[in-house]
This record gives structure tokens, sequence and C-alpha cells, in this order.
């Protein structure tokens, strides 16, 4: 059984600092050296013999990410390379017996996160070893290339030795050695069975029934209701959902263009105000930030991600009450100016351009006690005026703001109201007068007994396989006029570029039924992992201020490469 309490202080904690560090880190060209260079299992083993990081500091790595604001570190003890970086008792492939430096850092990390009260996790690659097994090697590449590649029954043989000859020992050792896990973060599960996933879930959990797994211990591709044994998902690397979605997820990201240390000819560090903004932006969508450094082979973070962490950790000083411990954005809708966070008695409007108009929210019901900038020790009172608009049946606030702000890159507007928020339980324009129609708010209508649509972690339509299957969305119109209305598809994280075309859907609005086809759609690169797609549909007039509920049925999906219809929303902008 799912304990959801154990997650407690995993959900209140919000930011987490990602280490990948390992004896790739000599080379300085990320983690995936080894395998995108064909470098041979006994040349990659000689790089053990220059591994001295005499300069690895763990107290100084755990207090930085202390400064930074994070509250866990999640570091890899062992990765595709299948080197141990922690003192392995049942392999002698580790850093304690094969290299000079001979200590365990993982020991060393433990001691000082008890020290500084930071919870510590283990990265571990349970299915990738390419040190102690080529099972699967091929796997990525068939399987990228639309193949659905098969495991022969004696290389699954071959994976199940490797499970219970090196993985298991090597959990136990992990979780036996360094007292308290707080997370085990499993990866690529790739070809591993659901019984091996659920196996080696089970195994941790017997151990450490507290420790957090995450989703990645299982194939979600192969078997989309993953297993109940995991704890919270894993977002694609570096993939943010479009809106709020209430499961328990976090995002991996990358601080430059690879995870393990690259070296600064070819390294692109990402800008400080975007990795800040991403912080942000995830806890308004009500999951977690997991920021990854690459420390060098000496053991040190490098300066450029101390200085990008530093910026993130003065802001957090300030500002952190807008993050730890809340909630998401209430109103499932984005905002020209910026996003939400909230708790009980408290909403955070996180100001990240100045709005020339102020600020309008639409639907808020509670009573207002006051409204003040965070950053302000005074907590002076910014003027508003909230109040019941008869002509549209809805709550208005209207907030005037001071003429500067005092954050750079975000200013928190605390707004004190009494109790839990109460807004309108139905989605509402958005004050700039768009209508974004998104994944989560849908109803979700399954017309087959085997029907698989579902709303996945990331906020999209998934798994439409089906033409029986439909959807509709009530939302409340404030603003008639004329309507664009366009459908945004979104791809798979990993798989952008694959896509099943040819679908053919029916849209009902205000009266008016439209037929349309995906063909001539514009595709739009959202990150280097995923793609979006706009149908544009056609235009509509809505003459009334009042509820109106839009429905999509298919008259055709197309499955022909399994994917079927993958939905992020269905947007009607005003003209
Ligand atoms: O292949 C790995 C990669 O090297 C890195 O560890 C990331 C972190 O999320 N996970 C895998 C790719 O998703």
């Amino acid at each position: 059984m799912k304990n959801k309490n154990r997650l407690q202080w995993w959900r209140e904690a919000k930011f987490g600092m990602f280490i990948h560090w390992g004896l790739y880190s000599i080379l300085g060209r990320g983690e995936w050296v080894m395998r995108q260079e064909d470098i041979p299992v006994n040349k990659y083993e000689q790089l053990a013999k220059k591994f001295n990081p005499e300069k690895f500091n763990a107290d100084s790595i755990v207090k930085l990410a202390k400064k930074t604001g994070m509250k866990y570190i999640v570091i890899t003890a062992k990765h595709h390379d299948g080197f141990a970086m922690f003192d392995s008792p049942s392999s002698s492939y580790d850093i304690v017996d094969m290299t000079p430096y001979g200590k365990d850092p993982m020991k060393q990390l433990a001691e000082a996160c008890q020290r500084e009260g930071i919870k510590l996790g283990f990265y571990y690659s349970q299915a990738q070893d390419w040190h102690a097994h080529t099972v699967g090697d091929d796997w990525v590449e068939k399987h990228s290339k639309g193949a659905d590649p098969i495991i022969s029954e004696e290389d699954r043989k071959e994976f199940k030795k490797y499970l219970n000859q090196k993985v298991k020992p090597q959990l136990k050792e992990l979780l036996t050695q360094y007292g308290p896990v707080a997370i085990i973060w499993f990866d690529t599960p790739y070809f591993m069975n659901k019984d091996e996933s659920k196996e080696i879930a089970q195994f941790v959990k017997n151990i450490q029934p507290d420790c957090l797994i995450n989703d990645r211990i299982v194939s979600l591709y192969e078997f989309p209701e993953g297993i109940m044994e995991t704890d919270y998902s894993s977002m694609g690397d570096d993939e943010i959902p479009a809106v709020v979605t209430e499961s328990d997820w976090e995002t991996p990201m990358t601080i430059c263009n690879w995870w393990g240390y690259v070296n600064e000819k070819n390294n692109e560090w990402k800008d400080p105000k975007i990795l800040l903004r991403y912080l942000i932006d995830i806890a308004a969508k009500e999951g977690n930030y997991l920021l990854n450094v690459g420390p060098t082979p000496e053991g040190i973070i490098p300066e450029k991600a101390i200085k990008r962490l530093n910026i993130i950790g003065e802001w957090m000083e300030v500002n952190g009450e807008s993050i730890y411990n809340t909630k998401g954005n209430p109103f499932y809708n984005e905002f020209e100016w910026g996003t939400i966070t909230r708790k009980p008695g408290k909403i955070y409007l996180h100001v990240l351009s100045y709005p020339e108009n102020g600020i309008k929210l639409y639907g808020l019901k509670n009573s207002i006690k006051k409204i003040y900038l965070l950053a302000d020790n005074v907590q002076e009172k910014l003027k508003y005026n909230h109040y019941f608009n008869k002509g549209i049946n809805c709550n208005v606030l209207d907030l005037s703001l001071p003429k500067r702000l005092p954050d750079k890159y975000d200013t928190i507007i605390v707004i004190d109201i009494n109790g839990d928020i109460d807004i309108e339980d139905i989605l509402i324009q958005r004050p700039d007068n768009k209508i974004i129609l998104n994944a989560p708010t849908a109803n979700i209508h399954q017309g087959k007994k085997d029907s698989l649509i579902q709303i996945t972690p990331s906020g999209v339509i998934d798994n439409w396989l089906y033409k029986e299957d439909w959807v509709d969305w009530s939302f409340k119109v404030l603003k008639p006029g004329n309507y664009k209305v366009e459908l945004v598809m979104r791809s798979k994280s990993w798989y952008k570029n694959r896509w099943d075309i040819g679908h053919k859907i029916k849209l009902q609005l205000a009266g008016r039924e439209f037929i349309f086809t995906d063909k001539d759609s514009k595709k739009i690169k959202e990150s280097e992992f995923q793609e979006l797609k706009v149908i544009s549909i056609g235009r509509l007039k809505i003459s009334e201020a009042k509820k109106y509920t839009l429905t999509l049925l298919p008259q055709k999906i197309s499955t022909e490469n399994g994917w079927g219809l993958r939905l992020q929303s269905v947007n009607l902008i005003p003209e």
C-alpha cells in the first residue's frame, strides 16, 4: 500500500540538488561519454587509476545546497557506467577499491547531510550497466527508431543474474551503510519487465520502508499503469508540465548542457534567471525541482554553477516562504505577469514581468485581510478593489502595484485571506481574455471497456486510442466576441518528431460544429526533448457572457505507431 505520509517532507521541500559525479567526470564530456565514444570496458576502467578527488569536501557541498535553499540531495551512487561511487563490498569496481582516493564520498556526504539537516538520496542505474552486462545495449537506439526491441530468453536470464548478483547486493549496501536514505532514484528502466521492477522496488522497501522511490523503476512506455511501490513521478529530463498537475512529481533539470561535468570548451551554461524561473514555475505547477550540478574530477562544484546557485539562494532567502510547502496555482490559468503559489491563509503572486495595467483575478471568493510585498519588512499595504461584478456574474480583484518592484527576478505579492482558498469551481476566461482549456481541467469519457485514455502527470490527455473516447470542458466566458480556435498536441518526452497523423475530430461549441484533421499543423520545438503541434481549426463567435461546454468527439483516431492522440489544450484566442 502506498503510504503518502512518508512523502510529506518531500512535498514540503520542493527543491533539491542532483549531483552527477563519476569516472566520466575526468573526461569532461558528460556522463554518456563511455557509450557515445565507444570506449571499451577495459580502457574505461583505467580512468579509475586517475580518480583522486582530493578537493572533495562534503560539508561545503551540503552547505552550498542549504544556502541555495535546497532541502535534499540526490547523488549518483552508480550511473550507467557501472562504477560504484561508494564502498561496495560486493564489487571491486568501486571508488574505494579502484582509485588512489580510496575513500567513500557517500559516507562523508551522509554525515555532512546529517549535520546540516539535509536529506540524502542515491541515484542508482538499475538496468543500464555498461560494465556488468550487454543486455539491451542497442535497445535505446532501436526503440528511438520506432522498433519494439525484444530481449531474448538468454539475455533475460543474464539480466536477472545481474539483478541478483549486483543490483540487490549494492542496493542493500546503500540502504544499510549510510543511515536513513531519503530516496533511491532509479533511472532508464527500458527493457525491465514489470515483475523485475516490482521485485527491486519491494527489495528497497523491505530494507527501508520510508525510503522514497521514483517511477523510473518501471518502464512507463511498456506499463503505463506503473507499479504500486513508486512514490512519485520523475518528469522527463528538463520537462515541466504545461499546467498544475496534482500528482507528486519532480523535474530533474540540468544547469548546463549535460549532467556529468563538462569542461568549459564544451559547456553551455543556462541563464540563472531562467533557472530561477523554472523553480517558480515548477512550484506553481505543484512539483519539485531537482537541479543538477556536475562536480569536477577533483570533486568541486564549478564556479559558474556556484554563481547560479547563489543567485537562486539569495532569492530564496527572502522569498522561500512562497515556495516551501506550497500548493500550485489554483486558477488553472497562466497570467501574462507571472504565476501563483499558495498555502492556507496566503496567496503568493509571483510577478515575473511588470503588468502595466495592474493585476486582475477572477473568481476569488475569500475575504481579503491585506495585500503586501513579501520583500518589504514593514509590509505596507497595497491598494486593491475586491467586488462582485453582476454584469459578468463573477468576483473580481483589481490590484494596483507600486511603480517599482523590489525584486529584479520575481517580486512576491502576498494576499492574506481568511482560511483556505475559495475560488469559483469552474474554469474562467483569463484576464487577458484568452480561454485555455488545458488537459487536466477536461472531463474524460471512456467510450470502451478497455479504454486507456487518461490525463498524464505531465498534464496531457494520453492513450487516446479509440474514437469512442471523448472529452469536454465547461468554462465561463466573461467577454463575448470572435475567437480563433486551435488545438495543441504535445509529443512524448524523448519522442519528439514522432506522431500519429490522420486523426479526424468533431469540435462542438456554442451551437457550432467543426470537423477537422491534423494534417496542416505548425510544429514548435519546446525543449530538446519535446515538441508541440498547433492545429488551427477555425473561427467562431461567442455572443454571451455565460457558461459554455466545448466537446471533442473523434471520428477517427490514427494509431499507426501506437501513440494515438496526445492533447495538451484547446485554445480560444480573442480576435
Ligand atoms: O541517461 C540518463 C542521464 O545520463 C541522466 O542521468 C538523466 C537524469 O535524469 N537520466 C537519464 C536520461 O533520462
